[in-house]
């Protein structure tokens, strides 16, 4: 297979990097049978995905939120981790202070063995009480409707970030700090349309990092990407190393 030209340029400039970050998005996952989110086949081409991710719909029809997120948990509980998801946890040996920032909730990145990891959207195999608060891991496919939490009896729900929710504070100042003191940031497979990890290559590259891209269908941002490379995942990342 013939690699992209740019893939030397990456390969040069982690070589000598002390500091890595890599932001990954659904696109890494798709190589593993995933469905991203905006793509053809997209989870959310259906509006009904759009309204399921707020906490409103959650109040308004618990039961219809969770039977969305058990379709999900059945669909994602046969993937595993890609070649992509592999080679990242051998970036995160080789490079002194490296960290790994993910939009994605399929827990395929620590289960891969990625270690320095904020999964900035939560985690699909986590549940939480919307009364006590405490998260849990739970990965029963289904859940039984509705579920309740086993210390206080209050409903769970799942430990997901949805839209109009403010990120954990803690994930978001690391985040903040890997994508600000790097020098290199890999962006691998997200349509950058969610904030606020749609504003990190920006700070990145205020800060002075080299900003790459690796999608499959790149769309070139040279205000805020110094290179991209159009490839799968999969198959461009492992090439990196
Ligand atoms: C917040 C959990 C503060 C649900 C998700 C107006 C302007 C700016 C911001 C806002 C605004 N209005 C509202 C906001 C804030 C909002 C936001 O950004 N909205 C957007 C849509 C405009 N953000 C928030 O609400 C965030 N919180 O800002 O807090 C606050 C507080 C109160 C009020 C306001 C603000 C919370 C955001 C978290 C939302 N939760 N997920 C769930 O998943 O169940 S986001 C959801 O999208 C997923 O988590 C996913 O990770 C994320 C991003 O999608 P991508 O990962 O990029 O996936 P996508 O399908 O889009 O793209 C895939 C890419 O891969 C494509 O480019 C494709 O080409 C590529 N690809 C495909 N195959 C491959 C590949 N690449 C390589 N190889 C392949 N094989
Ligand atoms: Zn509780």
């Amino acid at each position: 297979m013939q690699l992209p030209a740019g893939i030397p340029k990456i390969r040069a400039r982690l070589a000598g990097a002390r500091a890595v970050t890599v932001l990954t998005g659904a696109g890494i996952s798709a190589d593993s049978g995933v469905p991203t989110f905006r793509g053809a086949e997209g989870l959310w081409r259906d509006h009904r995905a759009e309204e399921l991710a707020t906490p409103e719909a959650f109040a308004r029809n618990p039961r219809l939120v969770w039977e969305w997120y058990n379709w999900r948990r059945e669909l994602i509980a046969t993937k595993i981790p890609n070649a992509a998801h592999h080679a990242l946890v051998e970036l995160e040996q080789r490079i002194e202070r490296f960290w790994l920032i993910t939009q994605n909730v399929d827990g395929l990145h620590p289960a891969a063995g990625s270690r320095k990891l904020s999964e900035i959207h939560g985690n699909i195999w986590k549940v939480r009480c919307t009364q006590c608060r405490q998260v849990q891991e739970n990965r029963a496919v289904p859940i039984p409707m509705l579920p309740l939490c086993p210390a206080c009896d209050g409903l769970l729900r799942p430990h997901i970030v949805w839209f109009g929710e403010s990120l954990d504070p803690d994930d978001l100042d690391r985040s903040m700090a890997a994508v600000s003191s790097c020098e290199v940031l890999l962006i691998i497979g997200t349509s950058g349309v969610v904030y606020p990890a749609a504003s990190f290559a920006a700070l990145a590259r205020q800060a002075g990092a080299f900003v790459a891209e690796i999608n499959l269908d790149p769309a070139p941002n040279p205000q805020i990407v110094d290179l991209t490379i159009g490839g799968r995942a999969a198959e461009v990342v492992p090439a990196l190393l």
